[in-house]
């Protein structure tokens, strides 16, 4: 079976949020159809405590964008964003969520950051998605949502070694792009790791 997994679809990652990806509310409609296409579908949710430890404001003296070592990860540090209860980490009010099976929230340990909706970055922490897929019969995942570049990117990358048979769906999903070309390099990335990247057209007609 085939599950449709949607990341970080919230407010803080569309424009006027804190952490905003630019154009990153145009994926709405694509995802919303996506979603008709689908019987199975989870999304993930970025879920931070106000002291998380990827907050620039939370380290005296740093700024966005500095790396700082956060108990032995490499971390960059992020606008406070997706902090718990909060309107920005509500899903954004344009993407449909009936259908979903489950919510997986992650970023919840102050002490590490969570990029991928499976684990923490320092690998330790499991959201239960990965467990909750294989009990549900799932063997191939389609990936969609924000930002393409990091919660996106190492959902994929951990589905792959979860050994899901793994897509990212390219046009439903929109890149941070702290770098110039980290869109196009977050793709390669996914492609070598063995991911398919594939069209929403191949999935569902188009708008
Ligand atoms: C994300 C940076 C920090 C994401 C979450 O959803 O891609 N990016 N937290
Ligand atoms: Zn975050």
């Amino acid at each position: 079976m085939r599950a449709l997994i949607i990341v970080d679809m919230q407010n803080d990652f569309t424009p006027g949020g804190a952490l905003a990806v630019e154009d990153g509310d145009q994926i709405i409609p694509i995802i919303n159809r996506i979603q008709d296409e689908f019987d199975f579908i989870v999304a993930t949710q970025d879920w931070h405590p106000a002291d998380h430890g990827s907050f620039a404001a939370n380290h005296s003296g740093k700024k966005i964008g500095d790396f700082i070592d956060l108990n032995g990860v490499q971390q960059i540090l992020w606008p406070i964003h997706c902090v718990q209860e909060s309107f920005g980490a509500d899903f954004h009010p344009d993407i449909e969520m009936g259908k979903w099976k489950a919510v997986f929230q992650k970023g919840t340990n102050p002490k590490v950051d969570s990029y991928s909706g499976f684990f923490d970055n320092n690998r330790q922490g499991d959201t239960g998605l990965s467990t909750y897929l294989k009990s549900n019969k799932i063997s191939e995942i389609f990936v969609c949502g924000l930002a393409a570049d990091y919660c996106v990117k190492f959902t994929v990358l951990d589905g792959i070694m979860e050994g899901f048979k793994t897509n990212l769906i390219k046009d439903a999903t929109k890149a941070v792009n702290l770098k110039p070309g980290d869109f196009e390099a977050s793709l390669k990335e996914m492609k070598e790791a063995g991911a398919s990247i594939v069209s929403s057209n191949e999935i569902c007609e188009p708008l």
